[in-house]
């Protein structure tokens, strides 16, 4: 399919619609459609930045006690409102809201399941930064077709996905997709309304020098990070011979867009500064989507330990660690936890490192 030319309806029709019986997924492209709705519409309200009228805190919290802007209830009830009527969901899960939301009895529903994070980046609105909508789709399992959708439905491994993908709302807004066939860039032609495949196939360079951490919280990460950002920063004159670059824009959709572009690795990692947290990022809206992408485009996504697509959610908001990008230097990482694990990482295995002491967290501002 032609970049430039072919718009997203035409490129799920090709992609979708037109497949045999036995790997179509009914429905799909209709609930993508919607979702890309979602977004233009939100596009639109951002746009208009302090004009709109939407800056600043909604006086109130989420589910991770989290004080919600109130852009993210806004983007919230716009997701709720363009997917909950077309007759393909059974229930949606959100960043912004506890418990599942299940489709309205008005509406007929469907068999597909839809997760967001409807605006990611959130602390970046009133500073006019890069901000996206991030989300995934499941189909409800056979035998669960005609029950009453619970959490239990959602609590589905990543590699379950049927699409996933995420909008990032800069200069240009763009929709980034994948319904297992490679991962897919769409610019919104504003004056149209049409998003337009832009950047087909995406591959994540194999190799980077750029790496994505919020460096505030080293003193707090586990030591095969603290090896591997060590190393980056010695640079060429240190065990990698090559300088590295880095970057933090607080936004995970620019830091996986980027990734995308032009390579790269984002991490964010278990820290210790809430030992009860298994990562700040949630597994079911944010980790699986994203990992989905950067495993279609080539790139790998893992937690330190494992692949974060097989990881199996115990609930709803559950958090992982996050190290993804360029597969080799992904891989690199993991290689570095294995070592670690086994207490054979020569330079970091020494007892000023290996004693959790080092790492006992700092009570809780
Ligand atoms: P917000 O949506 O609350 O701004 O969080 C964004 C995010 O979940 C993710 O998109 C960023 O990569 C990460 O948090 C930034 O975390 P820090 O604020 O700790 O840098």
């Amino acid at each position: 399919m032609q970049d430039g030319r072919t718009t997203l309806s035409k490129f799920l029709i090709d992609t979708l619609d037109r497949q045999p019986a036995s790997v179509s997924a009914p429905g799909l492209s209709a609930l993508l459609i919607d979702v890309a709705a979602s977004i233009k519409t939100i596009s639109g309200a951002l746009t208009k930045g302090a004009l709109g009228g939407n800056y600043g805190a909604a006086q109130s919290v989420n589910t991770h006690g989290e004080e919600q802007q109130k852009l993210d209830l806004m983007t919230n009830e716009i997701f709720l409102q363009h997917c909950e009527w077309d007759g393909l969901l059974a229930g949606m899960v959100s960043e912004e809201m506890d418990e599942v939301y299940a489709i309205p009895e008005t509406y007929p529903r469907g068999d597909y399941l839809l997760a967001f994070d409807p605006l990611d980046g959130s602390s970046n609105i009133d500073i006019n930064g890069v901000v996206g909508s991030i989300f995934s789709v499941t189909r409800v399992r056979d035998d669960q077709r005609d029950a009453p959708v619970t959490e239990s439905a959602f609590l589905r491994p990543g590699n379950e996905q049927v699409a996933a993908g995420y909008a990032i709302y800069g200069p240009s807004t763009m929709l980034v997709l994948s319904v297992g066939t490679g991962t897919h860039g769409f610019t919104l032609e504003r004056e149209v309304g049409n998003f337009v495949l832009t950047h087909s196939d995406i591959r994540i360079p194999e190799d980077t020098g750029e790496f994505a951490i919020n460096a505030s919280n080293e003193r707090f990460w586990e030591p095969p990070v603290r090896r591997y950002v060590q190393e980056c920063k010695a640079g060429r004159s240190g065990c990698r011979a090559r300088d590295f670059n880095t970057r933090w824009i607080a936004s995970m959709v620019a830091e996986v867009h980027r990734i995308l572009m032009r390579g790269g690795v984002f991490m964010y990692p278990r820290d210790f500064k809430t030992p009860a947290m298994e990562g700040r990022l949630r597994l079911l809206y944010e980790a699986s989507p994203m990992s989905f992408l950067v495993e279609q485009a080539g790139g790998q996504s893992i937690t330190g330990r494992e692949r974060i697509l097989d990881v199996v959610p115990a609930r709803l908001h559950q958090r992982v660690p996050v190290i993804l990008g360029s597969r080799n230097e992904v891989a690199r990482i993991g290689r570095y936890h294995d070592e670690y694990d086994r207490g054979e990482d020569k330079p970091f295995s020494s007892p000023l490192f290996n004693e959790r002491s080092l790492f006992l967290p700092e009570t809780p501002a």
